[in-house]
Parts: C-alpha cells; structure tokens; sequence
C-alpha cells in the first residue's frame, strides 16, 4: 500500500481532482476508473505525476494505505451506487467512501446509513468550481461523521481553494449535510445569474447600449459591492465578438437556457420544507420559458405596451440597475439561507452559516467579496432570522429600494420580462409587511373548507358559520 487518498472515476472532474491531490506535498494518489484507458491516460500525460494506478478495484484497495480513503468522481446516480458496492466489497470498517459528485442530498443520507452498517464511513461532499475549480482548487462542502472528517479534513484543506489563507472547506453537518448546502450553493447560483441576465437586458433595451458597452459597465461594477465571479465573467462574455459573423458573441446564442437539474432540486426541497426562495424558483422557471420554443413562437404576436420606452437619463438608469440588482441578490442569499436553516432544522443538522458564505468565497462559482457580510451577520448574530434584517443588509437594501421600485415598475411598464428583480421586490415588501391578506385567504379557506382562523384580539380558533346564521363558534377543531 503506496497511496494515501485515491479517486474512482476519471473523467474530467475525477482527473483534475487526481491532478490536484498529487501536486500536493505528501499525497500519493490511487486511480481507478471503470474503463481502463482513462486512467492509462491521466498517468500517461503526467507521468511525474504521484499516481498509483490500478485496473482492478481490487488492486486499487491494495493500493491505499489504511484508513483507505477514496473519493468517488462518476456519474451522479446509477453509477455512484455501482462503485460504492464495490468499494464496499474490498474496504474495511474504519474506511473512508467520500461521495465528490452532485448526488441528491437524499440520496446521500440513504448511502450513508447503508455503509455505516458496514463500519465503513461514507461522506457526500458537495465539490463546486468545475473542471477549473477541481484541478486548482475547489469549493468543497463534505458531510459525514465527525471520525471521517478528522482524516479526510488535511486532505481536503490541502486540495480547496484559499482565501485570506484560509481552506474553503469545512464540515458542515452530518450524512447529507454538504450535498444539501451545495444544492442550495447552486440554486443561489441560478438566481445570480438570472439577475445579471435581467440587470444586462434591461440595460441594453433601455440605453441602447451595445453588449461591448455593457461589459465595460459590468467590469465598473466589479470594483465595487457587487464583485464577483459572475460579473467578471459576464463581463468577458458581452465583450466577445463571434468569429465567424463579428456580431457580439451573445447575439448569436440561441436564447434557450439548458439545466442540468440542482436548482430545480433547490425549489423541489423549498416546496417540501415550506421555504419561499422565489428569486431561485423565478430563476430556474426563467430558465424553463426560454426553452419552449414553440410556445414562444405562438405568442410571439400577443400585444406588448403600446407606448414606446425610454429612459431619459442613461447613467441615471444604469445606476438603478446595480442597486435593483444588489438589492435582489441580497433576497436570493436569504432565502438560500433560509433554505438552510429548515433543511438544517428538519434533518438535524448543526450547519455553520458563516462557516458557509466563508468557504463560498474562493473556488466556487458564486465566489464574491459579498459572502464576507453574510459571514460577519452570522457572528454578529447566529440565531439571525432572515439575512436581509441584519444591520449591513438591512442598510443596503434600503439604499437601494427607490431604484429597485423604480427598475421594477419601468421594466413592467416597458414589456421586458424581470422575473428575479420582481419578485425579489414583491417577497420583500411580503415580509417587511405590517398586514398581508392572506388574513382574507384564511376567511375563504374558512369559507368553502371550515378549515378555521385565529383572531388578532382573543387566543383560540375560530369558524363562522358561513351556511347557517354566519355567527362565530369556537373550535378546537384544526383542518
Ligand atoms: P461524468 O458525470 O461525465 O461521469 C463520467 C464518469 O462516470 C466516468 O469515469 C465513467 O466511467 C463513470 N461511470 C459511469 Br457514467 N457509470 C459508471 C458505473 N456504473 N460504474 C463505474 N463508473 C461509472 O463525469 P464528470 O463530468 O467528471 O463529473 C463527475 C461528477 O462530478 C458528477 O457527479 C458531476 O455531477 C460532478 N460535478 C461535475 C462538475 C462539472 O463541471 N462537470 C462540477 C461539479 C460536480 P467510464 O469512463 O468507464 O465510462
């Protein structure tokens, strides 16, 4: 036994993983990927490279030194449970199976609970940053029993992105913890780029600018609070200029937005634990819109606004974009966070916010200056509520909330669709409201269903007695 960590699976992710574990001091590396050519491959355009590799799990498991430990790098799914059978078959209790792909949390807390039978220790970790994030330094969100952390956490520090010297990687909670702190990592990262997406449309139809133009606004707001990966990149995306036409590279993308499926997990779980991240639901439903062609095509003709729009003052309106733009990423952290906090409270997990927007900050794609203020919110306050109520937060949506009003009624006035700016700003003037209606929602429930209400001025539960004399009884019945 040579190797000290190993990685099973060793397609793009698995050997940039591979890559990055053996240019590390001390780490020796066990590979093994189903079909043998991959791996021959890896060792064979990195031959200095530490690798030990085997073309048996049998000869991988001899490989590691004890405990084994072995990242899994395959195909979410069918595949994942596959290689954990193997693995299972040839480690020992006290060995350590950690899950790198984007399994479903669930899926994760049954894998976990069926290995642990064996003594052998399984972890789900969530791995975010992509081919460049894996081979450099990623994002890494592992979950598991504290006894696999404690060999597993220096080699993941070893491996994970760095930002002011620290590691981004932390444990975050027990079995599916780190899956499901990095499903909600990539819904939030679908409302960012929805926003951006809504904040680039909005500018272009409203000033005329052109996508070039834009990306040098982009690349101005990157130096201030909106910094960020996502704004970077968008940046270099508006600025390119497509080869073949030498129109912007953007006008000659088809505007239908694909998914590979983690935010719509996001909205699924949100539903299920009661939890309304609108901005991430309006994000992944945009996504959706976008690609039905053939509905678009049959409305394409319905009638927009009748008068024309424009925006008088260019740098005026620009300016409003950014702060809509800054007031709703602010909403989509929250209710990401929020999603957190019940997931965390429903399946019994201890996770750390802060500890979370902290190992955001570097390797991941929604890495951003920004996280620090949610990090500094959760020490401040750890029992915080609702991010946007914490004092920076608080303070900086109320900055904004003129030009994000005033971006939210001119994008209606105008026809351009702003799903995320909208209701973001609807879900915010809903929890910042003194009385909502849905007072008027519990009468019709009462109505048609006696499902029963409270009163605002006496303890107990009430129903009217809609069909008879429409006088009030009191109820211990609850519908
Ligand atoms: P893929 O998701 O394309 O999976 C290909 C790998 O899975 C190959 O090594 C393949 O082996 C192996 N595999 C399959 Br498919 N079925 C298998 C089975 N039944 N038994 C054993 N091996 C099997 O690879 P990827 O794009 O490198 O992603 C790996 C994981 O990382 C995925 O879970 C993905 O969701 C996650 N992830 C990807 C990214 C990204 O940017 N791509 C980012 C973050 C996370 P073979 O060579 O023998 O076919």
């Amino acid at each position: 036994a040579q190797a000290n960590i190993g990685v099973v699976g060793l397609a793009v992710m698995g050997s940039n993983l591979a890559r990055n574990l053996a240019s590390r001091e001390g780490n020796t590396v066990a590979v093994y990927n189903r079909s043998p050519q991959k791996t021959r491959d890896l060792v064979a355009a990195q031959p200095e490279a530490r690798f030990v590799a085997s073309e048996t799990i049998e000869d991988f498991a001899a490989s590691l030194s004890a405990p084994r430990t072995a990242i899994i790098m395959v195909k979410a799914g069918a595949g994942t449970d596959a290689v954990i059978d193997q693995l299972v078959a040839v480690f020992e209790p006290g060995d350590i199976i950690v899950d790198g792909g984007n399994a479903l949390f669930t899926d994760t807390i049954r894998r976990e609970k069926a290995v642990r039978e064996t003594g052998i220790n399984f972890v789900g970790a969530g791995i975010s940053g992509g081919e460049e994030g894996a081979l450099l330094g990623p994002s890494i969100m592992p979950g598991g029993s504290a006894e696999a952390w404690e060999t597993l956490g220096p080699i993941l520090r070893s491996i994970a992105a760095v930002v002011d010297g620290e590691p981004c990687v932390t444990h975050v909670g027990t079995d599916g913890a780190g899956h499901f702190v990095k499903m909600i990592h990539n819904g939030i990262e679908y409302a960012d780029m929805q926003l951006i997406a809504e904040a680039y449309d909005l500018i272009r139809r409203g000033t005329g600018k052109s996508p070039a133009e834009i990306a040098d606004v982009f690349t101005e707001w990157n130096k201030g609070e909106l910094e960020s990966y996502l704004i970077e990149i968008t940046a270099e995306v508006l600025r390119q200029t497509d080869m073949r036409t030498g129109k912007p590279l953007v006008d000659v993308i088809v505007d239908q937005a694909g998914a590979k499926g983690t935010g719509a997990w996001t909205v699924q779980t949100a539903l299920d634990l009661g939890i309304p991240v609108s901005g991430i639901a309006e994000a992944v439903f945009a996504r959706s819109l976008s690609s039905k062609p053939a509905q678009r095509a049959a409305a394409s003709d319905l009638p927009g606004p009748t008068t024309p729009w424009q925006v008088k003052d260019a740098d005026a309106f620009v300016e409003d974009v950014r702060l809509a733009l800054y007031a709703s990423k602010i909403i989509a952290y929250s209710q990401g966070f929020d999603e957190i906090i019940a997931g965390a409270e429903e399946y019994g997990w201890d996770i750390k916010k802060g500890e979370i927007a902290k190992i955001w900050r570097g390797g991941c794609i929604i890495r951003a200056q920004f996280l620090n203020r949610i990090t500094e919110a959760y020490a401040a306050d750890p029992g915080l509520v609702a991010l946007v109520t914490a004092p920076y937060f608080r303070d900086a949506v109320a900055a904004a909330q003129d030009s994000w009003r005033r971006v939210v009624v001119a994008a209606a006035q105008a026809g351009i669709p702003s799903p995320a700016f909208s209701s973001s700003l609807a879900y915010y003037d809903g929890l910042r409201a003194d009385r909502l209606p849905a007072a008027l929602v519990q009468g019709q429930r009462d109505f048609f269903g006696a499902h029963t209400y409270k009163r605002v001025d006496a303890p107990g539960t009430f129903h009217t007695l809609w069909s008879g004399d429409r006088s009030e009884v009191e109820t211990t019945d609850t519908h």
